[in-house]
């Protein structure tokens, strides 16, 4: 895979519960690669997950989950700026200017807020509805070439290049306008109970594997992940559901698609299914055990998220100010 360079990243995943295999694979894996030859930001984005409802007391050991969970996938601190949004308040100052500039009937079309909003009517507020403008803000304020994320998210950054070159015609080239940066292969891990529907944290428990279910968990749910009933193991023949492990599969090792055929055609979904297990258990194992370590060291955790909002701070207040001069308010 030929990697970009050079380029200005960000990306960000709220801190509402244990991340997942499709989180790993569509996104974080990415984030890892890319911080060594570009200028990466990768943020917790704590003011998200306050958009659906949530445990106050459970949210500041979310963001410490999820910090320690960048850092054990192999987010370096020296290397890339971490930081939670919250701690950061030029992203919500950012969203309100933005805020003006997008239409109501563009964001009554993202489906990410039709289906919260169907899922929670009574709980639904303003900020579920304006989510994507914080996005914006977000993307924006770093003035990110490239937004490494999963598919889910493409409707997004569409959002917010249009609202990025709406500011640059009205008031000025200010902002970079941005690219989706989708991994080839993962950028949609589907349900292990239901493969027309992604792998989601917030769908039963065996429908997806979390980067810290213990191995036991993972040959469990693994083994009790629907498939199709022809015994067929083909990237191109087998069903979706079929395909979605052994795209799994190939996500971690280092076979080609032919020889991971040849490895698994004999032997069924059993076999499939046991493979797959040890390969994603292998995978894990070291993340999991860097992932004790960190967590139990919350002062330490805590340094490298005031570090990189330090950071953070620097590079986002510079273009606020950048954005407010243009619109008159400065
Ligand atoms: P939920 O499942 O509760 O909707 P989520 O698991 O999608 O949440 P997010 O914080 O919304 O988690 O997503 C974090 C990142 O992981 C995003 O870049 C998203 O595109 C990516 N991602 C999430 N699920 C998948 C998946 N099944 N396959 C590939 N990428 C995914
Ligand atoms: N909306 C995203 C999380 C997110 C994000 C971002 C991703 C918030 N801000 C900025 C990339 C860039 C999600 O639900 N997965």
């Amino acid at each position: 895979m030929n990697l970009p360079s050079g380029q200005t990243i960000l990306s960000g995943i709220q801190p509402s519960g244990v991340l997942h295999l499709g989180n790993y694979l569509g996104a974080i894996k990415q984030w890892v690669a890319l911080q060594d030859n570009n200028t990466a930001y990768y943020c917790i984005v704590d003011e998200h997950a306050i958009t659906v409802p949530y445990d106050k007391e459970k949210l500041p050991e979310y963001i410490l989950d999820t910090a320690a969970t960048y850092l054990a996938a192999g987010l370096d601190p020296t290397k890339s700026t971490v930081f939670v949004q919250s701690h950061v308040p030029a992203h919500t100052e950012l969203a309100w200017l933005l805020g003006t500039l997008t239409p109501l009937g563009e964001l009554k079309r993202m489906t990410q807020f039709k289906e919260k909003e169907n899922k929670q009517q009574a709980e639904s507020n303003l900020g579920l509805f304006a989510y994507p403008v914080l996005q914006a803000a977000d993307i924006l304020l770093y003035q990110a070439d490239l937004v490494p994320v999963g598919e889910d998210q493409t409707q997004h950054i569409e959002l917010t290049r249009d609202i990025a070159k709406r500011f640059n015609n009205k008031f000025g080239e200010s902002f970079t306008i941005p690219k989706a940066y989708l991994p080839e292969g993962t950028s949609r891990i589907m349900s292990l109970s239901d493969p027309t529907a992604k792998m989601s944290k917030s769908d039963l428990d065996k429908s997806y594997i979390a980067l810290t279910d213990e191995p036991d968990a993972i040959r469990q749910k693994i083994k009790s992940a629907v498939t199709e009933t022809e015994p067929v193991i083909s990237f191109t023949k087998s069903g979706p559901a079929v395909q979605n492990l052994l795209q799994i599969y190939e996500a971690f090792s280092q076979l080609s698609r032919p020889a991971i055929e040849e490895k698994l055609s004999t032997g069924g979904h059993q076999k499939l299914k046991e493979s797959l297990a040890d390969i994603i258990i292998e995978h894990l194992q070291p993340l999991q055990e860097k992932y004790a370590d960190l967590r139990s060291d919350e002062t330490a955790l805590k340094k490298v998220l005031a570090a990189g909002a330090a950071k953070a701070n620097e590079v986002a207040s510079k273009t606020l100010h950048l954005v407010k001069e243009k619109m008159g308010l400065a």
